[in-house]
């Protein structure tokens, strides 16, 4: 595939990658050209910094960033440049909860979408929901895949409807 990426995938380190495989899945499940590649905020500062001015000219139009602990890789991209950027905690040290805090809590003017801890199928999600503003095949798209969540649900009452207590009436 040598399509324009619209998306980019950047993590702290390779220790990320498989919870941002599951980003990188959604995103081939919803057919969207995307690039993955690691950046450091604290080992590889000045690529970060070309890569966050340059990310809009190269045709990008969403940035998904990850990155754990002091995790300030969402948050330096964001501040260089207006593409919208989606911070993925990942969970390393104190149940992730490190990453989030350092994700989430931007200055004001430097907002960082923040999903939960090791969510990166919810960053794909939100990324494509963004890209399906201005792509109508893309929205369809997304309408089935919401359509499917509901099956899960479905089977769970099959599942419930065969659990059996004394008191219980249905
Ligand atoms: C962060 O430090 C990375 O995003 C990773 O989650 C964490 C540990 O990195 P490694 O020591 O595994 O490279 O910058």
């Amino acid at each position: 595939m040598k399509a324009t990426p619209l998306v980019s995938i950047i993590m702290g380190s390779t220790s990320d990658l498989p919870v941002m495989e599951k980003a990188a899945r959604q995103l081939d499940a919803l057919q969207i050209p995307f690039e993955i590649n690691a950046l450091s905020a604290h080992r590889t500062p000045a690529e970060v910094e070309a890569f966050a001015r340059g990310a809009a000219a190269r045709g990008l139009r969403v940035v998904i960033a990850a990155a754990g602990m002091a995790a300030a890789l969402p948050g330096v991209i964001a501040a260089q440049t207006t593409l919208p950027v989606i911070g993925v905690p990942i969970k390393g040290m104190l149940d992730g909860l490190d990453a989030l805090l350092s994700i989430v809590q931007m200055p004001p003017g430097i907002p960082v979408a923040t999903v939960g801890v090791n969510a990166a199928q919810n960053a794909a999600i939100l990324a494509a929901q963004i890209l399906a503003q201005t792509d109508d095949d893309l929205a369809r798209r997304l309408i089935i895949y919401k359509e499917s969540l509901k099956d899960k649900i479905v089977k769970a009452n099959a599942d419930l409807a065969e659990v059996k207590f004394d008191y219980k009436t249905n």
